[in-house]
């Protein structure tokens, strides 16, 4: 990209080489859908062959230096020692993830369900998971909730809320100055006639009585169609509560797939929001939360952080200051140019010559095929049961 600026592409080269994407533990394990679960050759059989995976995906790309967790799929005797076997391959454990959503108790709900015991049996395991970050040293404790209901009158609304107000309060109360809790909201799915963090506005309302170190994570495949999410984007980063996002894409509901692969240009547009914020290095967890039915997982992760280093690099070269007097002229064409020229600039050039000045080759994903991991790892993991969601 000759015609770049120097200083333009000094600022740009820089921020992208800071970037830093996390990697889902449970992207590298066997997952589908209600119908199949594809089983793969080569898939990690526990959480240190994930941590490998993972490690694997930032030795090529050089901006996925963390790996998220999510409990119990990923539980240890030692989470100490297997931070120390992260650390050894040169990530870190990243965000750990609760799960109160495979448990036959839960049917009716978790920390909304009507029976007490439940629901401090679904604390318990919320109180637990800081016990973890304790000892992997995350910042992030992340939460999503698959309580709701499929039937009108099925439960009580608000009362429901209250019960799920009572269990955020007493595990915010666990956290430690330098944790924050992630709330992440969905609008359906297990859950078909109400869930009970559906939206960004119920996220945010609960936050909001928590505390500053609640923020809420935006799952870019968790809302109606349509939804214009660079706005929701907008709104929490000017609140200050954007804790985090859940990237992946999907053509429909909440379909896991490769983020910017179904839509790029929504991408682009969330990352424009938090690149005018000057919010791309300030705190921000950038997870991807995806799932790889059908594609070789590790190719496909390392494909996902590309596409979020394209959207990230396009949204860096929009020229706010003629974006800003487009806009102060309510030069409607002009402003919309000023971001449709960045996103049709082809920023691959400037991305391959970012990997060879980090040392990394420029083609991530040609070099770990040629790297032969796969067909060590599908040796090796022969043996044994493959990790999946246990569903
Ligand atoms: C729910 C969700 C949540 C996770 C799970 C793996 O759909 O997005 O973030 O816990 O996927
Ligand atoms: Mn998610």
């Amino acid at each position: 990209m000759t015609d770049l600026a120097p200083q333009t592409r000094t600022r740009v080269l820089s921020s992208l080489r800071g970037q830093r994407i996390e990697t889902a533990s449970w992207a590298y394990g066997n997952s589908g859908t209600r119908f199949k679960v594809f089983a793969q050759q080569g898939v990690p059989r526990d959480p240190y062959e994930k941590v490998a995976d993972a490690a694997t995906v930032h030795r090529f790309t050089g901006v996925a230096p963390t790996v998220a967790l999510h409990i119990p799929w990923d539980r240890v005797d030692d989470y100490a020692d297997l931070a120390r076997h992260a650390a050894e391959l040169g990530v870190a454990l990243g965000t750990i993830n609760a799960n109160v959503f495979q448990d036959d108790d839960y049917k009716l709900g978790s920390v909304t369900n009507a029976d007490p015991a439940v629901r401090r049996k679904a604390t318990d395991h919320l109180l637990e998971c800081v016990d973890i970050m304790d000892a992997t040293g995350s910042r992030d404790l992340k939460l999503w909730f698959s309580d709701g209901t499929n039937y009108p009158g099925q439960d009580d609304v608000r009362t429901r809320q209250d019960r799920l107000a009572e269990a955020l309060r007493e595990t915010y109360a666990r956290l430690s100055p330098d944790q924050r809790m992630l709330l992440e909201y969905k609008l359906f799915e297990p859950a078909f006639y109400m869930t009970d963090v559906p939206d960004w506005g119920t996220a945010y309302l609960h936050c909001t009585l928590l505390g500053e170190r609640a923020q809420v994570v935006i799952d870019t495949g968790h809302h109606a169609p349509g939804t214009n999410i660079e706005f929701i984007v907008a709104m929490l980063l000017r609140a200050g509560r954007l804790g985090g996002f859940d990237f992946n894409s999907r053509f429909y509901a909440d379909d896991d797939l490769m983020v910017g692969a179904a839509d790029p240009f929504q991408l682009f547009r969330i990352m424009h929001e938090i690149v005018l914020a000057d919010e791309l290095d300030r705190g921000i967890a950038f997870m991807l939360d995806q799932c790889h039915n059908i594609e070789p997982k590790i190719p496909a992760v390392i494909r996902s952080v590309m596409n979020v280093q394209e959207a990230t690099a396009k949204a860096l070269l929009v020229d706010h200051a003629a974006l800003h007097a487009a806009q102060q002229a309510g030069d409607v064409l002009e402003a919309n140019a000023a971001l449709m020229d960045a996103y049709h600039t082809d920023v691959r050039p400037l991305l391959r010559e970012l990997r060879a000045d980090m040392g990394l080759d420029p083609d991530p994903i040609a070099a770990f095929r040629a790297s032969g991991y796969h067909e060590r790892v599908r040796v090796e993991r022969a043996e044994g049961q493959a990790a999946g969601w246990g569903a």
